[in-house]
């Protein structure tokens, strides 16, 4: 953590995270000679009726990761949210809105988020929701994970020290189920593959094909995690704490629940068919046919 904001110091307009894999080397503004490599992290927040958080989480995101851009993906919310994020990019570097017409989906937003990353150069983007739930202030101990070669970094509330303090039993029951199942049936070998608070290297960004995920909510972050671990990703876990949200209202329905219970279930039967057809354990090959249609 010292160790990282003394990085930072030394290449003021970027995040000074170390990466093997970053082609970006700089020159240090004062001496002239060749720094570290550095990582430029983008924050992606999807939104839908936000404006009651969205000024301050991104003013905290900004204080949390200096040199960091800031992407909000707004589905044209009613309550004016994209026009309050506009207003703060006047006043701060680097943050920019995506607006979309109509309310698509938290996969479709990420989806539109990572591209808009990827075009523009990024090194590496993170997931984080607008509601306060994800803490901006663990910001610098999730994108750490990326200077030893990590290219998915999860927030994850079931490793060691991960807590979530104010959920109902019914909810903690729902989210630890929805895990244990995800990673019996796909292997995934992640304690937290539907948490919503992750960092992706661009590199692995590349290798995905984004345009075939196709989930939403909970069902999204768990195909990312399943394609990442097929496109060979180095995956780690860094704990986190989940508070429920203060301001506005979620958005989480049965369907995304349903959704992702019927597509892991899907996934899982293209996995088996492929071991019975004899072509070993899947889960670090290229996506399937199967999960593909
Ligand atoms: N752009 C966009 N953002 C969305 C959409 N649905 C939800 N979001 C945002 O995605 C983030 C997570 O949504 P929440 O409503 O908090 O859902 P959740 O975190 O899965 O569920 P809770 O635990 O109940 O809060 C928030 O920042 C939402 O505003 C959508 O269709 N489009
Ligand atoms: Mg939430």
């Amino acid at each position: 953590m010292l160790a990282w904001t003394a990085r930072r110091r030394r290449v003021p307009p970027l995040v000074g995270v170390q990466h093997p894999a970053a082609a970006t080397w700089r020159e240090d503004a004062e001496g002239g000679d060749l720094c570290c490599p550095v990582v430029r992290v983008l924050v992606v927040i999807p939104t839908y009726n936000e404006a009651e958080n969205v000024e301050a989480v991104v003013r905290q995101v900004h204080d949390a990761l200096p040199g960091a851009g800031i992407l909000v993906v707004d589905d044209g919310s009613p309550d004016g949210t994209a026009d309050l994020v506009e207003k703060v990019a006047t006043e701060l570097q680097d943050v920019h809105v995506l607006r979309r017409s109509g309310k698509q989906g938290l996969g479709s937003a990420y989806r539109a988020g990572f591209r808009w990353g990827l075009d523009a150069g990024y090194d590496a983007c993170v997931e984080m929701d607008a509601d306060f739930s994800h803490d901006p202030a663990a910001l610098p101990r999730l994108v750490a994970p990326l200077e030893d070669g990590y290219e998915v970094v999860i927030g994850s509330r079931y490793v060691p020290g991960g807590t979530i303090p104010n959920w109902s039993w019914y909810r903690h029951l729902l989210s630890w189920g929805g895990n244990r199942y995800a990673d019996a049936v796909l292997g995934l070998g992640v304690a937290d593959s539907t948490a919503g608070f992750r960092v992706y290297a661009a590199s692995v960004l590349g290798r995905l094909d984004l345009d075939r995920v196709r989930a939403d909510g909970y069902g999204f972050q768990i195909e990312m995690t399943y394609r990442s671990k097929q496109a060979g990703a180095p995956i780690t876990e860094v704990p986190i704490s989940f508070v429920d949200r203060v301001a506005g209202s979620s958005k989480m329905s049965s369907a995304i629940v349903v959704e992702a219970f019927a597509l892991v279930g899907w996934w899982g039967l293209g996995r088996l068919w492929h071991r019975l057809a004899g072509h070993g354990d899947r889960s670090e090959q290229r996506p399937s046919a199967i999960m593909d249609r």
